[in-house]
């Protein structure tokens, strides 16, 4: 039975048919179609080679969250990896608010991605011609509330961030399995995040989070340059600090910094503010989530629904 065709009267009422059958609308060669049309060569280098970037972004109450931001990072990490999106920025940003409507989607994800195109079997970047633009607007599953009250446990891994001069951590790239090794040793050790160290045994951030600590009531952070992504939810909450006259200091932190800090917390566009009560299984501070987590929690709630 193809209910595809079946339902395809009712592709006119986006809500009722994602009710019905959950068929997405995707943003893909330019065009809105139902998921199942959504296609991409097998010879894209998307998929053989990795090549290519992404973005991950929210709206809340239909509205992206730091929509120029996420589009600007998206072009900037295209650049770095010589690959030209076919559109401009302003074009982009059109085309993910037309994806959003066009799902209808209130409180969600939007998941942008832009592949090499399709080339021949081999490496060479300049052989692949189209570079696929697809955008995905879709609801987007938290981590339980449970985890938000009590705060996670994360452990350090062996798995090491990627090099900035083997593939600079400030590339959103479709070569995420530096992150998903990392990942893979935090579940095993029982914990849904993992921290991960730079080259230089410097804490970078969790395998899809940044980290802040706070210690003696000033929030720390590594810098860019410890080979990080830069969030767009970690500069938010800088941002909310430093209007609080909170100081944020932005310097290479170790192991040591986060086992001794009162508080940690994580940020990323899927896990918001998330607090962090125990790492490496040392409790941090009183092993409860903190007041500036909780404080800062409120203060990034406020600013994604204003
Ligand atoms: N570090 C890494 C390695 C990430 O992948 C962040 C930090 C947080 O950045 P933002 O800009 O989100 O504050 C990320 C973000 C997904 C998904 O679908 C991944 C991210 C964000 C949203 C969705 O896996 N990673």
């Amino acid at each position: 039975m193809d209910v595809g065709k079946i339902l395809a009267p009712l592709r006119e009422t986006p809500t009722l048919l994602a009710v019905i059958c959950m068929s997405r609308k995707i943003y893909i060669a330019g065009q809105l179609v139902p998921q199942e049309d959504a296609k991409i060569s097998v010879y894209d280098h998307g998929l053989l080679y990795g090549d290519g970037v992404f973005e991950g972004l929210r709206s809340y109450s239909r509205k992206v969250f730091r929509l120029a931001e996420h589009v600007e990072r998206l072009f900037n990490s295209a650049k770095a990896i010589w690959l030209t999106i076919p559109m401009t920025q302003q074009e982009m940003c059109a085309a993910i608010n037309q994806t959003v409507r066009a799902n209808d989607i209130v409180d969600g994800y939007v998941r942008v991605v832009v592949t090499r195109g399709t080339g021949p079997l081999g490496l060479d970047p300049n052989k692949c011609s189209n570079p696929q633009v697809i955008i995905i607007a879709d609801v987007i599953s938290l981590y339980p509330p449970e985890l938000y009250e009590r705060g996670l446990e994360i452990v350090t891994v062996s798995v090491m961030r990627t090099h900035p001069a083997a593939l600079n951590p400030r590339i959103k790239s479709l070569n995420y399995l530096n992150n998903i090794l990392a990942k893979i040793e935090g579940l095993q050790a029982g914990c849904i995040e993992a921290l991960m160290l730079n080259h230089k045994g410097e804490i970078s951030e969790c395998t899809g989070d940044n980290i802040f600590l706070v210690r003696k009531g000033v929030l720390y952070t590594p810098p860019i340059d410890a080979g990080i992504l830069e969030g767009v939810t970690r500069q938010a909450v800088i941002e909310l600090a430093e209007k609080a006259g909170i100081k944020v200091r932005q310097i290479p932190l170790t192991k040591h910094d986060v086992y001794i800090a009162d508080e940690v917390f994580l940020t990323g566009t899927a896990a918001e503010v998330v607090p962090v009560v125990k790492v490496d299984s040392r409790a941090i501070g009183t092993g409860e989530p903190g007041p500036m987590t909780r404080d800062l929690e409120k203060r990034f709630h406020a600013l994604t629904r204003e």
